[in-house]
């Protein structure tokens, strides 16, 4: 016969886990812990942690007049959403950001990743970030969402200038 673990006990751990969020991307679905599978030991995998916003580094590549750029990408502890936060660009301009499947020391981010690799180079196959900024801004963000976990090809987010030059990279974090 199982034993039951009284409801109580189960709610104080996922509260205690969501009271140290508090980045504004910690609201993935957490796999509800059941305690009541005999095997449960040997196939529960640990908890998700919410993962670190990586810096984006700017690129000897990057034109004067980009210099500036700084900022983070964020990626959602499901790997399903990811987040282009940039500061220090150029007021009315556009910029484009793509998921790359290389590290940025590997090719500056290579080629762009493909979720399916015989399918199209156009998106939702490939992940591409637009942002603009308005006359007197130098902020932009984006967030690009999938149904799908980002595959652990995806190594990099590659901002580009509306030329198309590379002009920053961040490295994502691998999955755990
Ligand atoms: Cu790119």
């Amino acid at each position: 016969m199982f034993r039951r673990v009284p409801p109580l006990l189960l709610l104080i751990p996922l509260a205690l886990v969501s009271a140290c969020g508090g980045s504004g991307t910690d609201t993935a679905p957490r796999a509800a812990v059941t305690g009541l599978s005999p095997s449960s030991s040997a196939t529960a995998s640990p908890p998700e942690e919410p993962s670190a916003p990586s810096a984006l580094r700017l690129l000897d590549s990057a034109p004067a007049g980009e210099r500036a750029l700084s900022g983070q990408v964020l990626l959602s502890p499901d790997r399903t959403s990811i987040t282009l936060d940039l500061v220090g660009l150029q007021s009315a301009a556009t910029y484009m950001a793509h998921v790359h499947e290389q590290t940025c020391a590997d090719g500056v981010g290579g080629p762009h990743l493909k979720l399916d690799p015989a399918g199209s180079s156009k998106p939702p196959n490939e992940i591409h970030f637009m942002l603009h900024t308005a006359a007197g801004e130098t902020k932009a963000a984006a967030t690009e969402t999938r149904t799908q976990p980002l595959p652990d090809r995806a190594r990099s987010a590659v901002v580009h200038d509306a030329a198309g030059t590379k002009i920053a990279c961040a490295d994502l974090p691998s999955p755990s």
